[in-house]
């Protein structure tokens, strides 16, 4: 059964693609126009009723919310491709921690910043510079934990490449790329090998080179 995944070039898909790819799971895009309106179109509603992208069909299975996607993923295939749970009950414990970590204290910043700088302008709408400035602090203070840990473990959770790692791809590679701002990864020395590391697998690699989006 090949799974569908609806939206292709918006961040929070991306979090979906990498992880099919890390686990060897054979699926198929079906692209969702965000600047066209598509993600609030009755019937895109019936599978996403908040009308965000992803979404993915697992035969008659529909689930939303990429985290919770990858997760399912993740366990489902839990002796396929790349262990990204961890080993241990322990191991787990912190890939969830890490997971939550970026999801409520590192995405948010990170993604007014993206709203901010990136669509903004696409939108035809103006943007502070102060309201910039009040996110980039928020997330320099996340940044400065993230490199206290990584100084101590080579990924988030432990000494091993996880879910918690992946889940930072897509929205982290916006500040590498037209946004200008690589210099919050590379002024951190630790972060910055971190990046390299998990942004050069060939899963990223792949899903930036098919799908480079706003990047
Ligand atoms: N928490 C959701 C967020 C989904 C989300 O915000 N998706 C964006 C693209 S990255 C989207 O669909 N934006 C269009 C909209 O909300 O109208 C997830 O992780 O799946």
């Amino acid at each position: 059964m090949v799974v569908k995944v609806y939206g292709i070039d918006a961040a929070a898909p991306k979090r979906v693609l990498v992880c099919l790819i890390e686990k060897g799971v054979e699926f198929e895009t079906v692209p969702v126009d965000l600047f066209k309106g598509e993600q609030k179109a009755p019937e895109f509603l019936k599978l996403q009723p908040f009308g965000s992208v992803p979404v993915i069909q697992d035969g008659d299975y529909t689930l939303f919310e990429s985290r919770a996607i990858i997760r399912y993923y993740a366990e489902k295939y839990k002796h396929q491709g790349t262990e990204l749970l961890g080993k241990t009950i322990e191991e787990r414990g912190l890939v969830e921690q890490w997971l939550e970590v970026e999801a409520h204290s590192y995405q948010p910043p990170l993604r007014d910043l993206v709203h901010k700088i990136v669509l903004a302008p696409i939108r035809g709408l103006t943007s502070d510079p102060k309201l910039i400035k009040e996110s980039e602090d928020k997330l320099c203070k996340v940044l400065d934990i993230y490199e206290e840990r990584l100084s101590k473990s080579k990924y988030l959770a432990g000494d091993f490449f996880s879910l918690a790692d992946l889940s930072h791809l897509p929205f982290t590679q916006y500040l590498m790329g037209k946004m200008g701002k690589e210099y919050l990864i590379r002024d951190r020395k630790s972060v910055s090998a971190w990046w390299d590391d998990i942004s050069s697998r060939p899963s990223w690699k792949k899903v930036v080179e098919l799908w480079p989006g706003l990047y």
